[in-house]
This record gives C-alpha cells, structure tokens and sequence, in this order.
C-alpha cells in the first residue's frame, strides 16, 4: 500500500522488479538511476556485498510528478532472485503497489522464470494479494543474446491475461525505461483510487490552502543528457526483521522531505 505523508503532501508508490537470479532487476534499477537527474531521485541504496548479486534488495526513490497537489515518489525495489532468499522476497513485496516481472529471455532459463513466476504468486497470496489484482508488467530481457524464448511462449506461458510486455535489453539501456513508464501508467491510477476513491476529501477547515489550479496526473521522469556516474549507498543489516523497518524508514525519509 502506497505510504503517504499529508503533512508534506508526497506519496510513495512501490514498484518492485521481481524475477529470477541473473535476470536483470539490478541492471534496470541501476540504468533508471543513470538516466535520472539527480533532482528527481535519490541515492541508489544497495547490501553491502562482495558480489554483484542482490542479497537483500536494492532501492532507487525517484520523484515522478503529481497527483493533484501530492508530489509522487515511486520507491523503485529489486529482489534477491537467488532461489534460497525466500524470505527477503516477501519482505521486499509487502505493501508493493505495482509489479515488474523481469524474465530472462533465454532458452535454458525458461523453467527458472516460471518457478519464479509461481513463486511471485505464492508470496504475495501470503501477504493476502492475489496477484491478478494487482498492476503488473512484464519484461522480458536479454533480447540481445542468442536463443531466445519466443515472446509469444512467454506469453502463453507466463502472461494468459495479455497484460503489457516489454522486450528488453537491459543492459544497453533498450526498454528499461519503457517498462518503468508502463509500469507507473498502471499503477498510478490504482493508487489514486484506493487513497483519494473518486474525489480527494477536502483539507480540514484550518488546513485549506489558497486554490492551486488541479495539476493532475503529471507523471513525468526527468531525464538527463548527460549520464552521471553511479553513486551507491551500501548498508549491513543484522538481520531479516531489520528489513523491513530499514524500508520503511528510508520511505519516510524520502517522503518526509518537504518541497522545494
Ligand atoms: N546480455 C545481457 N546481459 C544482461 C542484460 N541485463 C542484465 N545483464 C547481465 O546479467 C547479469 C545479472 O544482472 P543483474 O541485474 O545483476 O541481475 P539480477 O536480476 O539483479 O540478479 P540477482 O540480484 O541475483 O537476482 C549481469 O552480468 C548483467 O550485466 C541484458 O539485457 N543483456
Ligand atoms: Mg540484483
């Protein structure tokens, strides 16, 4: 569920790139933050590890617009993919407003993106979300190698209700943008209509500010020319409950900032 702070007026939407190991989840987060002007995003947040895999998860804030006079975030959230990192999964996808199934687009991993997939379904049930209620996107990546599971049998297989796909390469920077915008087009109005219902309450009396012409639904990423160099924020946890409050004090303190 997206966190929202009336005192600021910012809302927190999370988005979490889910899919199997190696499939790419960082590589997307991490091109989004290149392509982001530092003014529209926050740090890059990864474990402290010796390896390039995910163990926890990785977190990019990221500024997109406004829902009426509420500034929005997206909380852009990768999983560990690896097969025993179950738990940190499900910690990563409670509260997640929207999903990016990232699939590895090669032949020999075809099982490995549908046990993630069943996987994907079986967390969020225990988080009580069934997961054809809630907006998703696929993406299929690594379309810049050889053998290749056709789109088509990923869409059998994995995507029988038609929902948006996205070929992908995410490490050249080929739709990973796309697949963020598809992904925010979906989820910003199911958001909207859990928080606001049809129309936003009005402030109380004392609150009631001067009327601002409605600027609604801007979502826009502010994207830059030049590329700037990746900057990480490396954290330890001592351990898994430590998770899920860390996620949910670095919400706050995103959100909490008041605008500029
Ligand atoms: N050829 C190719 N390689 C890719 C692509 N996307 C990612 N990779 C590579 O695949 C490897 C794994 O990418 P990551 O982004 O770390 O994968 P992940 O899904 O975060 O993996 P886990 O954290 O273990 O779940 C890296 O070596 C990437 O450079 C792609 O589109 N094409
Ligand atoms: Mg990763």
């Amino acid at each position: 569920m997206a966190f929202i702070n009336y005192t600021t007026k910012n809302l927190a939407i999370k988005i979490v790139y889910y899919g199997p190991g190696l499939s790419g989840k960082t590589t997307n987060i991490r091109h989004v933050y290149k392509m982001l002007d530092s003014s529209s995003r926050g740090d890059l947040i990864c474990l402290e590890t010796d390896t390039e895999r995910t163990l926890f998860f990785d977190l990019l804030p990221i500024k997109a617009g406004q829902i009426s006079d509420f500034e929005i975030h997206f909380q852009l959230m990768t999983v560990p993919g690896q097969v025993f990192y179950e738990a940190s999964r499900k910690s990563v996808l409670k509260g997640a407003d929207g999903i990016v199934f990232v699939a590895d687009s090669q032949v020999p991993l075809l099982d490995a993106n549908l046990e993630s997939f069943d996987g994907l379904r079986k967390n969020m049930l225990q988080h009580n979300v069934d997961l054809n209620s809630i907006p998703l996107v696929f993406q299929y990546n690594k379309r810049d190698l050889d053998n290749l599971i056709p789109v088509e049998t990923f869409n059998n297989l994995l995507n029988p209700r038609k929902l948006p796909y996205i070929e992908s390469s995410a490490i050249n920077g080929v739709g990973v943008v796309e697949t963020l915008k598809e992904i925010s087009k979906q989820t910003v109005p199911v958001v909207k209509e859990k928080i606001f219902g049809g129309k936003r309450e009005e402030p109380k009396k004392e609150e009631k500010k001067e009327e601002k012409p409605a600027r609604d639904e801007e979502i826009e990423f502010v994207t830059r020319d030049k590329i700037s160099p990746i900057q990480f924020v490396k954290m330890k946890f001592k351990s898994q409950e430590d998770i899920e409050k860390e996620i949910e004090k670095l919400t706050r303190e995103f959100t909490g900032k008041s605008k500029h």
